[in-house]
């Protein structure tokens, strides 16, 4: 057998699984943490349940997936996670599911790696959301676990710094309402309402357009150009103003 005919003969068991999202579909991508409650408590030793140097490389990941050969609309971010909203029309790599997850999957790896000078990694998924009502759901649920994440581990480490076992704090907080969880954080001098909203809502991430102001030598005249810049939301409004927002990104 030449060459070519072993190429051909081999790229049918490369190629036969190789699944494209169709069109007219919108993707989210979802990025994950590999195991970043052992990552964040035993290598790194952040501060709970927030750490500002983890939400910072968070961050910074989060811009460069955007600026990284991918037309991102939106992107979120919450816990260890990351979603992107690609354009309506993304055709980048003929919509190869393969691509999307291996490449986001490394870059993200790669970037938030040198973030934190320790090794990270991240799995990443597709979800197809065949109406924009459905990409309206999914931001909003992402928003809602962002805030029981928030609630639920303030009241672990209330209990944990009561020198509660780990355990028992899970059980404790597994058999509270919403409200009794407030009162339980209350006691311990928190009230939930006051938090900054990063923390119970998430982060999120559009671009702007924005003047920058130059200067022509020649002319000796200032010039005025128009970038695009990512803008960083710390207080991402609620429900209807969310969906509001996120429909002000839309390609379509
Ligand atoms: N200390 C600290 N931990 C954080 C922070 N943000 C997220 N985490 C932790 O990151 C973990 C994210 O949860 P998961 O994604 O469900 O857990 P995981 O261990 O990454 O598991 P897999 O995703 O299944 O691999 C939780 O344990 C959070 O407590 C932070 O700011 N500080
Ligand atoms: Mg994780």
């Amino acid at each position: 057998m030449n060459f070519d005919q072993l190429d051909q003969l081999m790229r049918v068991y490369e190629t036969s699984n190789d699944l494209a999202v169709l069109p007219n579909i919108w993707m989210v991508v979802r990025i994950d943490g590999r195991s970043f409650t052992r990552l964040t408590k035993d290598v790194m030793n952040y501060q709970r349940p927030f750490d500002q140097r983890f939400r910072d490389a968070m961050i910074s990941t989060v811009k460069h997936l955007m600026e990284c050969g991918f037309p991102v609309l939106y992107g979120y971010t919450q816990s260890d996670e990351i979603s992107l909203l690609l354009s309506y029309g993304c055709d980048v790599f003929g919509r190869k599911l393969r691509k999307y997850c291996s490449i986001l999957a490394g870059e993200s790896s790669g970037h938030f790696s040198l973030a934190i000078q320790q090794q990270a990694s991240f799995d990443c998924r597709i979800c197809q959301l065949p109406t924009d009502q459905l990409v309206h759901d999914y931001f909003r649920w992402r928003m809602e676990d962002a805030h029981r994440n928030a609630l639920n581990a303030y009241c672990y480490w209330s209990l944990r710094d009561q020198a509660l076992d780990p355990q028992t704090a899970h059980m404790q907080i597994a058999n509270l309402s919403v409200a009794q969880k407030n009162e339980l954080l209350f006691q311990h001098g928190i009230n939930f309402n006051d938090l900054v909203a990063w923390q119970k809502r998430g982060i999120g991430f559009y671009w702007q357009t924005v003047d920058l102001q130059g200067y022509n030598p020649q002319t000796q005249m200032p010039t005025l150009t128009k970038r695009r810049k990512i803008h960083v939301e710390f207080e991402l409004p609620q429900r209807e103003a969310y969906s509001n927002l996120l429909a002000s990104h839309f390609d379509r």
